[in-house]
């Protein structure tokens, strides 16, 4: 597996000399200055790729050239955005980097309540809250509709948790679920958010999961022509928020989506952290099943709990085998002949960053250190196991 880190871009204070001490050889970016929907230029990215190698790293994944919501909708200019979403992924294959991770997740990228979920330990985690999501969906965002999405155990502690709620906790957990998230895609307003809501709600499961197969109909042959690897994110979290239409959340929609376009251009994004939410999913079989079509994963462990509810663990603690997962995908190399990047995604937010205003939740240095550390120990035995069989 190579070994990659997300790295923000030349304003991220965790620096490419960092990272590369952190034993790291690839790098996992994106054109972050670029507006979503923007056509990314091959000047900007043989900048950004030249400053990359200068360190002695290389540029492995995109992650993400995201996706316009009206192309998720197919509304508005659309077709002029999947224009440029053509030309960016020819432009970035023919500045050599080739693999392309996106997602389609409606009106919000990856979402957490919690951002500084305490562990018995000291050390921070980030957490999703069945009971204050539902608080926020249903008493502050006041959504038509809201309660019926939620058990009756559920709408009882949200009830009484908003009733215990002061006003700069509400806003706090207000600008976790809305504002945007490092590397995700969307930032809300109270206003703008139910807009968003309304255009993507209307579309229902089928209509928009149409919507994903008519997008791949439209960019499978570009990148197949250049050679470039697309490889979508699961939704995360792997289930419906606001009773939005959720299309890539268990194995059966990974199925369907490499079956709408048979393409080896057309792949998955391994990411074990929200596919590994649902119980129903064994990343195992889906590695093993998906084994020549997962061209990126991102390793992290999260704890379950019954109400749908999870903080993200140590890498290697959880609910997820993590050594079953790595020994499957060190099985889909050999079968396949590649080498998958892998990053640690996210890590906990130690002592040492605690005050440091800097660190984006989920991405400081140390945690993201220890999760890939503990992990090279897993590859690394796990290879010699292979070896010597
Ligand atoms: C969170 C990330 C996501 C991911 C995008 C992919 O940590 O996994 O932001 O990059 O959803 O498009």
């Amino acid at each position: 597996m190579i070994e990659t880190w997300r790295w923000f871009g030349p304003s991220d204070s965790i620096t490419l000399t960092k990272i590369k001490q952190a034993g790291a050889t690839g790098i996992v970016t994106s054109l972050h200055h670029v507006p979503t929907g923007a056509l990314w230029e091959k000047e900007e990215i043989l900048a950004h790729k030249k400053m990359i190698e200068g360190a002695g790293l290389t540029w492995e994944v995109i992650e993400s050239i995201p996706v316009h919501n009206n192309i998720k909708t197919r509304t508005g200019n659309y077709q002029t955005l999947i224009e440029n979403y053509k030309m960016s992924i020819q432009n970035a294959a023919e500045c050599g980097v080739t693999t392309i991770c996106y997602n389609f997740m409606p009106v919000v990228d990856w979402t957490r309540t919690n951002l500084m979920y305490r562990l018995p330990n000291n050390s921070h985690a980030l957490r999703f809250e069945m009971t204050d999501f539902a608080a926020y969906d249903i008493y502050v965002l006041k959504r038509e509709g809201a309660r019926d999405c939620y058990s009756d155990a559920i709408l009882t502690k949200a009830e009484a948790f908003y009733e215990s709620l002061d006003a700069d906790t509400e806003a706090t957990l207000e600008k976790n679920i809305i504002a945007g998230l490092p590397g995700g895609e969307g930032s809300y307003t109270r206003e703008t958010i139910k807009k968003a809501i309304d255009d993507f709600i209307q579309l229902g499961t089928e209509g928009f999961r149409a919507n994903l197969f008519a997008f791949l109909k439209d960019v499978v042959p570009t990148a197949e022509k250049y050679g470039a690897k697309l490889c979508i994110h699961p939704d995360d979290p792997p289930f419906s928020l606001f009773g939005l239409p959720r299309v890539v959340s268990t194995a059966e929609d990974a199925r369907r989506i490499l079956a709408a376009y048979p393409s080896p251009a057309n792949g998955l994004t391994m990411c074990a952290g929200s596919y590994g939410a649902r119980g129903d999913n064994d990343l195992v079989s889906m590695v093993n099943e998906f084994h020549s079509r997962v061209y990126f994963v991102h390793l992290r462990n999260v704890t379950r709990e019954e109400d749908g509810s999870f903080y993200e663990s140590d890498h290697l603690d959880g609910d997820n085998d993590m050594v079953g997962l790595v020994e499957a995908l060190l099985n889909a190399e050999a079968e396949n002949n590649i080498k998958i990047p892998m990053r640690p995604d996210h890590g906990h937010l130690l002592e040492d960053e605690l005050d440091d205003k800097s660190v984006k939740p989920g991405y400081g240095y140390m945690g993201r250190m220890k999760g890939l550390a503990e992990l090279r120990g897993v590859i690394h035995a796990v290879s010699s196991m292979f070896k010597n069989k």
